[in-house]
């Protein structure tokens, strides 16, 4: 038998960086057609800013093993509508996923594929439980980075492709200073 090292890293709780993790920068332009408001997004794309960053540590892809990263969400909006991840469903829909809330503020958008929509808020010291077959969206809803560790399945996977098609059913939007789901019309 071969046995894989334990690893302890720590995590800059400021930051959100973990030491030695793989670095993934998603920009604006990462994000075509994720956006509700067209118009708001090719004017925000001249700048082109930084959206998330994620710091992951990551296994092979064998069914029993875990991955875990960290996630820097910007503050930012599209017209309405605040900076988000991407959100998937997992390639092996069945596998759950953990988030634990570090800094900042925001919330958590999931679905079942018929478009039934939860939105879970989220702070530091907040978990949240992805059950399987869920997709998962994070929001920063605030004005300072919101910065979360998330840990899932080593053979989970990730599966964009309904969501980066027509999104997800309910959008999160600012409407007169306060955080509002509202039907996604392309739903
Ligand atoms: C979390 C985890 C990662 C995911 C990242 C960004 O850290 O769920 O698996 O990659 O968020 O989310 P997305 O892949 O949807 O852009
Ligand atoms: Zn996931």
């Amino acid at each position: 038998m071969e046995y894989k090292n334990p690893l302890g890293v720590d995590i800059d709780l400021e930051t959100g960086v973990i030491p030695g993790a793989k670095k993934l920068v998603r920009r604006l332009s990462d994000l075509k057609g994720y956006f509700a408001d067209e118009k708001a997004y090719e004017e925000l794309l001249k700048e082109n800013p930084v959206v998330y960053e994620v710091y992951a540590v990551e296994q092979e892809e064998k069914d029993g093993d875990l991955n875990f990263a960290t996630t820097v969400l910007y503050p930012g909006k599209v017209g309405r509508e605040f900076f988000f991840t991407k959100g998937h469903y997992h390639s092996k829909a069945d596998r759950a996923e953990i988030y634990y809330g570090i800094k900042g503020k925001g919330g958590m958008l999931l679905q079942t594929p018929e478009g039934r929509a939860e939105w879970i808020e989220m702070g530091p010291g907040t978990v949240v439980y992805v059950p399987p077959y869920w997709a998962h969206r994070t929001v920063n809803t605030g004005d300072e980075p919101f910065i979360f560790l998330a840990v899932y399945p080593a053979d989970a996977g990730h599966d964009y492709g309904s969501i980066a098609e027509k999104g997800f059913s309910k959008l999160v939007v600012e409407e007169g200073g306060e955080v509002k789901l509202v039907d996604n019309p392309r739903w």
